[in-house]
């Protein structure tokens, strides 16, 4: 293999600092030879079987030894990138990574770019354009729920659905093109009707990749939670006891939160980022106006607003109106708070939730609301595929538009070859997703989010 590229490459695959071992991967055609010349063990590594581990020192230009390391050995094409790879596990002391890098350098080996080692393996076709992308997915999530989409798409979940609407449809549009091709003879070889249904089943699933986006990305991404509502009703408080501690002061002085506290709270493997804000209330005093400032802020970015009402002060129609003017109605959690001040009596005020941050009456109640707003009604299963990724998102719209621009053409009667081409651009675009059809820039992009050694 390596046909795609000369160099080879190196970085140390560990995180910076201290830590047991760590980890320089090498990549490329030179890499046996250039760690058999300052590598002393048993045997060579170019003469190493395929996945073999190897004891010996590293010794530098003088004779000095630098560590003793166990050297892991790939040959191409079973390996990571596909290429010859070399990993060498040192004790985890950076000195002593920077050293071999040296020797590596000298050597007439360079500096891996970040991504480079995956880039490799996307085009060495170890691995397609969603699972590359995935790999990063796999290192960054944070949560469980986010880590297991990530090894879906990294297992090629994704890429095999992709695969097969691309396939129904590159075989849809060679009719098409045979008909083209034999134009003079008239020779129909799909009718119009044929192809229209198998159009319409490939929009359908489309569709219903689109569908799992929202539910992709909060999973991928977490969900922003504003905590808002008038001064003194509980925001802090409800805060305090998702969080089980007491991170923001609570007290009975109206305007006590001025700014913006930003807490992570994982529930059930779905990360929250809760905001709780400032109070909603006119105030001549600058810091809290701009505290005011920020809560409207958060309430037009957040995925969900708990918008807290108390038994005390009853509900604020004002605001009511003015949050329903930040975001959808659809995303905001209304919140009764202080309910054990009812003493068990019945109040009139509407809410979707009645709680009491006191007692913790009713948050197990607000939980499932939470969840329900975060993640719908929706129950993909764990095999199914699920897009979280933006740029595939934007492709199977893409996709669909084109599919969609076929059905005109094909309704209005219109010749052959504008049909070919729609579905020649949605062949594309879907090939986009997978990495069949692809740019430096989308590449670039890509591998640019990658540490350095993946
Ligand atoms: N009785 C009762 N008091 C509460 C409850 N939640 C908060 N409080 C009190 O209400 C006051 C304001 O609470 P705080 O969380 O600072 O409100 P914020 O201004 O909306 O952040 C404090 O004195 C709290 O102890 C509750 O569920 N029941
Ligand atoms: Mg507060």
């Amino acid at each position: 293999m390596n046909i795609i590229n000369e160099d080879t490459i190196a970085a140390i695959a560990t995180p910076p600092g201290i830590g047991a071992l760590s980890i320089i991967r090498v990549s490329g055609n030179k890499a046996f030879e250039v760690v058999d010349s300052f590598f002393n063990g048993k045997s060579k590594i170019l003469n190493a079987p395929s996945h073999t581990i190897h004891y010996g020192k590293i010794l530098d230009s003088n004779g000095n030894l630098i560590d003793d390391v166990l050297v892991s050995v790939f040959k191409e094409p079973n390996s990571y990138t596909g290429e010859d790879c070399v990993e060498i596990s040192t004790h985890g002391n950076p000195l002593i990574s920077k050293k071999i890098i040296e020797l590596l350098l000298v050597n007439d080996i360079r500096m891996a770019e970040p991504g480079e080692f995956t880039k490799r393996a996307f085009l060495n076709n170890k691995i397609d354009l969603t699972q590359a992308e995935a790999v990063v997915d796999v290192i960054m999530s944070r949560t469980e729920a986010s880590l297991r989409g990530a090894r879906n798409q990294l297992d090629g979940l994704l890429s095999k659905k992709v695969n097969e609407l691309r396939n129904v449809l590159i075989n849809a549009s060679s009719f098409v093109e045979l008909e083209l091709d034999f134009a003079e003879e008239e020779i129909e070889f799909i009718g119009y009707n044929e192809l229209q249904k198998r159009l319409n089943i490939i929009i359908n699933e489309i569709d219903d990749l689109l569908s799992t986006y929202s539910f992709g990305r909060i999973i991928k991404d977490g969900v922003n939670v504003a905590l808002v509502g008038k001064p003194n009703v509980g925001k802090s408080s409800i805060l305090n006891y998702i969080l089980k501690e007491s991170r923001a002061i609570v007290s009975k002085i109206p305007g006590t939160t001025r700014d913006i506290i930003r807490e992570e709270v994982s529930i059930d493997g779905v990360l929250y980022r809760l905001f709780d804000t400032a109070g909603i209330r006119i105030s001549n005093d600058e810091i809290e106006k701009e505290g005011v400032f920020r809560s409207r802020e958060s309430i037009k970015n957040a995925d969900i607003v708990f918008f807290i009402n108390d038994v005390e002060q009853g509900r604020s129609e004002d605001l009511e109106k003015e949050i329903s003017n930040l975001n959808d109605n659809d995303k905001i959690i209304k919140i009764l708070n202080k309910i054990d001040l009812l003493n068990g009596n019945k109040t009139d005020i509407h809410a979707d939730v009645y709680v009491s941050a006191l007692t913790g009456n009713g948050m197990e109640h607000l939980f499932k609301k939470l969840k329900e707003f975060a993640l719908g009604k929706s129950n993909y299963s764990e095999k199914s595929a699920i897009v979280s990724n933006l740029r595939h998102y934007d492709c199977l719209k893409k996709a669909k538009e084109y599919l969609q621009n076929a059905l005109t053409s094909i309704n209005e009667r219109l010749s052959g070859e504008f049909i070919a081409v729609d579905l020649r651009n949605a062949e594309n675009s879907l090939g986009e997703i997978i990495g069949e059809v692809t740019s430096d820039d989308i590449l670039n992009n890509i591998f640019m989010k990658f540490c350095i050694g993946k």
